[in-house]
């Protein structure tokens, strides 16, 4: 039986989906990169790609501690083209977004129900958000003052491509 209520488990079992389809989302933005020569940008979002998947494991692994069902569901269509790097990494700000706020419900949801075990592991992605939107957030402040400038955009790749991969 599991530990949480069934209207948690169907919560957080929606944001483990939600959280692969934020992979997915950035391994299409690291593909698109690639194909038009972006190489430093590729690498940011193939390292956030698999941050993504990072975050659906912890979801999952607290699931599973807590003696939930994991269901995985169909993933569906990501955009595969974006115009500039900016565009790109602007509608990484929307999704993020749309992810804190995701995770505020969670959060609200786990005080309404008393459930302080799932409100301790969501606090880890509460202030997960916080750093992912300041740090997309300053990438687009530094893209914008580049402007069309390829050499500025030269740079913010090469500094882009030095991005750490936790997992290597
Ligand atoms: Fe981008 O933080 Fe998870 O989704």
């Amino acid at each position: 039986m599991t530990m949480i209520s069934k209207k948690m488990q169907e919560a957080l079992n929606m944001q483990v989906n939600d959280e692969l389809w934020s992979a997915y989302l950035y391994l299409s933005m690291s593909m698109d990169a690639e194909a038009k020569g972006l190489r430093g940008v590729a690498h940011w979002m193939y390292v956030q790609w698999q941050e993504e998947l990072g975050h659906a494991r912890r979801l999952q692994c607290y699931m599973i501690g807590q003696n939930a069902r994991v269901e995985l569901m169909p993933i569906t269509e990501v955009p595969t083209s974006w115009n500039t790097p900016l565009s790109m990494f602007k509608d990484s700000l929307v999704h993020e977004k749309e992810i804190t706020k995701a995770f505020n419900n969670l959060t609200t949801l786990a005080i309404d129900e008393g459930d302080y075990a799932t409100y301790n592991c969501l606090q880890w992605f509460v202030d997960e958000q916080v750093e992912e939107e300041a740090t997309v957030r300053d990438i687009i402040d530094q893209l914008d003052m580049a402007g069309g400038d390829n050499l500025g955009l030269y740079f913010i790749d090469h500094q882009l491509s030095e991005r750490k991969n936790p997992n290597c």
